[in-house]
């Protein structure tokens, strides 16, 4: 991707996490998510709190995000006080067309992203148009999270499932990574699915699997932002 194309679509990150952060009122509880265009979201925030004196509480999706987000000074709240939250707004890595659901978890924190997303009355999905899909696993593959104890075991379920040699995701370095949760993530790339409901169910059959990137029913809207400014998406059901 050239510097130019980047650019781009971080311009457009910011205007869907802009867009997204015009939601949030004063005494909401809001949900922050993980992830680059997340990260344009609880920035903007960050700047209503200081500039116009918004003043809401956010649980973070993640130890970057929290960290992020008290930096900038914004008050944090956690389950233990709000088992509901007015809002939460996030990335994902696809978007399928129609539905709206998601692959999300490519920054590793689909775990956390999934309890937020689900305790929200309104989840708010920001993305640049390019992780619009036809059908899900076109670009991304479906992060599995699973406990380290016995992966193996779960790797052989999802490669018998259709996952090509799912194996534990590592960094950069070559460590094996490591969710906050201290589990591990299997990338498993199927070929497009044309049944996310099925493969969603056969998953989560698997023992040892802790949650997976297919955020099905979750998104009650999608901000994406294309070439002719930021366009709301509402899911149709049933297709
Ligand atoms: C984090 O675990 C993910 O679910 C992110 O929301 C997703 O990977 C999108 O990331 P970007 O906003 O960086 O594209």
């Amino acid at each position: 991707v050239s510097d130019a194309a980047a650019d781009l679509r971080a311009r457009r990150k910011q205007e869907a996490a802009c867009r997204a952060a015009t939601y949030v009122e004063d005494g909401m509880v809001v949900g922050l998510g993980t992830g680059s265009t997340s990260a344009f979201f609880i920035d903007e925030l960050g700047r209503r709190w200081r500039e116009e004196g918004l003043r809401f509480s956010g649980i973070p999706t993640s130890d970057r995000s929290a960290k992020q987000a008290a930096d900038l000074g914004i008050q944090l709240t956690d389950f233990a006080h709000h088992t509901m939250l007015d809002l939460a707004v996030d990335g994902a890595d696809e978007v399928l067309r129609g539905s709206l659901a998601l692959i999300k978890g490519l920054g590793g924190a689909l775990l956390r992203e999934k309890i937020v997303a689900q305790a929200a009355r309104r989840f708010v999905v920001i993305v640049d148009d390019t992780k619009l899909v036809d059908k899900l696993c076109m670009t991304a593959p479906v992060p599995v999270e699973v406990t380290p104890f016995g992966w193996e075991c779960a790797a052989e379920r999802l490669a018998a499932l259709g996952a090509r040699a799912p194996k534990p995701r590592t960094d950069r370095a070559g460590q094996l990574y490591r969710t906050d949760g201290g589990n591990i993530i299997l990338d498993c790339h199927f070929a497009p699915i044309d049944d996310p409901q099925t493969v969603f169910s056969e998953i989560a059959k698997i023992v040892g699997v802790i949650e997976s990137g297919l955020f099905l029913t979750e998104a009650n809207e999608v901000l994406v932002a294309t070439d002719h400014g930021v366009e709301q998406l509402m899911p149709q059901r049933g297709r």
